[in-house]
């Protein structure tokens, strides 16, 4: 049987999730993050109050949870490791118990046929280098490429697909600009430096990878197409700029080994340009990503500015756009984002046509939904909604297959309902509903779905 939508031999099917979402914080002498920290001393700006000590409790749980991706047919996950509990403090001694529950779960993922993609960083600064600049100080920097070192060595002889960063312009928009991680700043000239050395620690991680060990290495990018209202100059200026800002920041060193010439002038002009050190350009140009998962979830809008920014406030990236909400847009009205389908095509093109193809794979896409249980029939969340969103999405990647993109699979972000940092349980994503009292897990109309699309690599619509 030929199905419309038929995808390469090989496909990766399967979801992703992040270490902090899903462990479980206070067990196994982890050592403490940014994330125990700030809701231990603001635990209001937390959904609900709830806070990361034990979200989905994968730490006791992971065998359950990969015998259920086993079920929904995964052939691929992608987890984070806890920089905080594989060394506590960031710097120094191993923890044993870290070593064990991350080979624990790497063997029974390698059992169950299901491939492991191993991320080493998810937005989860260890306390202790966050309390010395964190990304700010070039020294984090060093660290990071240590603790890098000793995940390859522990875990690399089984894990061939490494990211460095999930998101890496998250915690710089979060902690730095707009108010929602710690440190909660609002500082651009340290987000712009934050930024740097990130991708600066990134660089210095796939050369020691490139140089040691024998699998591939990549970044985890959120790419979000900035769309103009219309095809007036100042509006296309408007959407340029925030995609200087937003998306080439991280996808044009990380692919090119470079900075667009005009980041870097706009940056210059207005006294904003990041320290660097002698030999960075060279590093960045000589160790560049083998592999690109993409996150996607909503596009852009933007248009000119209506007025022009107060000249004496601190400098922000917003004072070159204003967003734009399109009339007519389809929202997740839980979540507030848009949902465009298309995106996911137009960032794909994007990278056949100015990126080198480079491989790449959709690392997130998916559909939080507030208050699920009002979907509930005969004991099962219908979540016809969800397949939706994936289907329409899958549609618009096929087409881009189809055109000679070099796209090798998609995960949905997550596997089961999480922890979603400030919105805690909020919105939930899961192919797998969890109740957070009892911890029991109960698979949604998707997982279903999703097994058949899986087994089949395509579907009928
Ligand atoms: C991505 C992150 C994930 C996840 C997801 C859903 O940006 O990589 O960690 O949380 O978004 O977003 P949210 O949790 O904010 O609803």
């Amino acid at each position: 049987m030929t199905l419309n939508y038929q995808f390469p031999k090989g496909f990766w099917w399967g979801s992703a999730a992040s270490a902090t979402q899903t462990e479980g914080s206070n067990q196994g002498d982890k050592g403490k993050n940014i994330w125990d920290h700030w809701f231990e001393i603001e635990p209001n700006r937390f959904f609900e109050g709830v806070g990361p000590d034990l979200t989905s409790d994968f730490y006791n749980r992971y065998k359950e949870d990969i015998s259920n991706m086993k079920a929904i047919g995964h052939n691929s996950f992608r987890m984070s490791i806890s920089w905080a509990r594989l060394i506590p403090g960031g710097i120094g001694e191993v923890n044993p118990k870290a070593v064990t529950f991350y080979n624990n779960v790497i063997d029974e993922l390698i059992a169950n046929d299901i491939e492991p993609f191993v991320n080493l960083f998810h937005f989860d600064m260890p306390l202790e280098l966050q309390e010395v600049g964190g990304w700010e100080n070039r020294a984090v920097v060093n660290a990071y490429v240590d603790y890098a070192k000793v995940a390859f060595d522990l875990f690399g002889d089984r894990v061939k697909k490494w990211f460095t960063f999930n998101e890496p312009i998250v915690p710089v928009e979060g902690g730095y600009l707009y108010d929602f991680h710690y440190p909660n700043l609002v500082d651009a000239k340290k987000a712009i430096q934050v930024a740097y050395h990130t991708m600066i620690a990134s660089a210095k991680a796939v050369k020691v990878y490139h140089a040691q060990y024998d699998g591939k290495i990549g970044i985890v990018l959120n790419l979000t197409p900035s769309y103009p209202r219309s095809q007036n100059p100042a509006d296309l200026k408007a959407s340029h700029i925030c995609d200087l800002f937003f998306n080439r920041s991280f996808l044009d060193p990380a692919v090119k080994g470079e900075y667009p010439e005009d980041l870097i002038e706009l940056l210059e002009e207005h006294g904003h340009l990041p320290k660097t050190e002698a030999g960075d350009q060279a590093l960045l140009k000589e160790n560049t990503i083998d592999l690109l998962g993409v996150n996607y979830y909503q596009p852009r809008r933007v248009k000119a500015k209506e007025n022009l920014p107060n000249p004496y406030s601190p400098f922000m990236p917003d004072w070159f756009f204003d967003n734009y909400e399109m009339p007519g847009r389809k929202m997740n009205p839980y979540r507030g984002w848009e949902i465009y389908e298309k995106g996911i095509y137009d960032i794909m093109i994007n990278l056949k046509e100015n990126y080198g193809n480079i491989e790449s794979f959709i690392s997130e896409n998916g559909m939080g939904v507030q208050n699920e249980e009002r979907f509930l029939k005969n004991g099962r969340i219908e979540d016809d909604y969800r397949i939706d969103f994936i289907k329409g999405h899958l549609k618009w990647l096929h087409k881009s297959i189809e055109q000679g993109c070099n796209v090798k699979g998609y995960h949905l972000w997550t596997f089961m309902d999480n922890w979603s940092w400030m919105n805690a349980y909020k919105n939930r994503y899961g192919f797998f509903s969890v109740n957070l009292k009892t911890q029991e897990r109960t698979a949604k109309k998707s997982a279903q779905w999703f097994a058949e699309v899986s087994r089949q690599n395509g579907f009928n619509d």
